[in-house]
């Protein structure tokens, strides 16, 4: 069956959205790379094979729409507008990184780009997101928030909390959960009490939609939708993303509770190959085009790392600066 490509999206905007792609998948991987090297500090959550959740979901905001973060947060970052090197030079802890290098991979915010922030805390992205959406509608305005979670996040007191209000308030927000089958070596399966959760909306008293989340037009597809019906004053939405993740939880991870056959099997959907091979395939793009956009991303990357390699170390004095508690 031919693949629709929605109508509103333009040639540039496809080509846009597969840039992204490439840009986190390649972002990633140097991150790793950086990290195994011992010149990155702290930890990395890859989001390599989760790339279609982030851009689907993005590519369906307005500049002014805003979102929250996990976590694992590069992805959501790029797909948003995030700058790529002051991303890097955050993950070395340098000075001209996005939290002056005291913040690290988990903690990276562009308020200006509608990026709330990146978040350690399970979950806490979700009642940060009904705030932004309470704060929008207090003010007027028609932006709406998109709101990042795991599967781990399902059984989190805050999303029913948040949930509720949301669907009692009409809040312009999307709740995104990104099942990407595991919480740390946890399967969703095991520890969630329904296998779908999209059913978990009907208590709420607003629409919950299943997603295939290594198709990124069926992810644009299903924000796009969720997001006009917020715009609108409709109130929130559930999509549930069903993905995941090649690598471990994090970069020491010995992923020792999953088979390769499995691995393989979600890679043999890999997200960025069905995009491609659609563009190609609905002469949107050559596939000189695509090699053209991969070295283009892989120029970008490198430079990334240069000016975050490059960087200087905060300053001591800086040490108590920004410090809040
Ligand atoms: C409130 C809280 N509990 C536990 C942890 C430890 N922890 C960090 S990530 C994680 C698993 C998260 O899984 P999921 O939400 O599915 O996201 P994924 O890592 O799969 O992207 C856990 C339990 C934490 N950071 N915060």
């Amino acid at each position: 069956m031919a693949i629709e490509i929605p109508a509103a999206l333009t040639q540039e905007q496809l080509r846009a959205m597969l840039r992204t792609m490439l840009t986190i998948r390649q972002f990633d991987q140097r991150a790793l790379e950086l990290y195994r090297e011992g010149v990155m500090r702290g930890s990395t959550h890859p989001y390599i094979g989760m790339e279609a959740v982030a851009v689907g979901a993005c590519a369906a905001l307005h500049p002014n729409d805003r979102i929250t973060s996990t976590h694992r947060g590069h992805g959501h970052c790029l797909a948003k507008g995030g700058d790529p090197r002051l991303m890097m030079a955050e993950l070395l802890g340098k000075a001209t990184g996005y939290c002056k290098g005291k913040g690290g991979s988990m903690h990276i915010a562009d308020l200006e780009a509608g990026i709330l922030g990146a978040n350690g805390i399970v979950g806490g992205g979700i009642g940060l997101a009904a705030g932004a959406a309470l704060a929008a509608q207090l003010a007027g305005r028609d932006d709406v928030t998109v709101c990042f979670f795991g599967d781990g996040a399902l059984n989190q007191g805050i999303l029913h909390e948040s949930a509720n209000l949301a669907a009692i308030w009409k809040l312009p927000v999307v709740f995104v959960c990104e099942n990407n089958q595991y919480a740390m070596s946890a399967r969703a399966d095991k520890f969630t009490s329904v296998p779908d959760p999209t059913v978990r909306a009907t208590a709420y008293g607003f629409p919950g939609v299943g997603c295939d989340g290594m198709d990124v037009l069926a992810v644009y597809r299903a924000v796009a939708d969720a997001a006009a019906r917020a715009r609108a004053g409709g109130g929130p939405s559930l999509i549930v993303c069903v993905t995941y993740r090649y690598f471990g939880h994090h970069v020491g991870d010995p992923l020792n509770y999953r088979d390769k056959a499995e691995v393989d099997a979600w890679r043999r959907r890999d997200p960025i190959e069905r995009f491609e091979q659609t563009l190609i395939g609905r002469g949107v793009l050559a596939a000189a085009d695509v090699e053209q956009l991969r070295g283009e991303v892989a120029g970008e990357i490198e430079s990334a790392v240069a000016f975050a390699k490059a960087s200087p170390e905060p300053e001591l004095t800086a040490l108590m600066e920004d410090v809040y508690a």
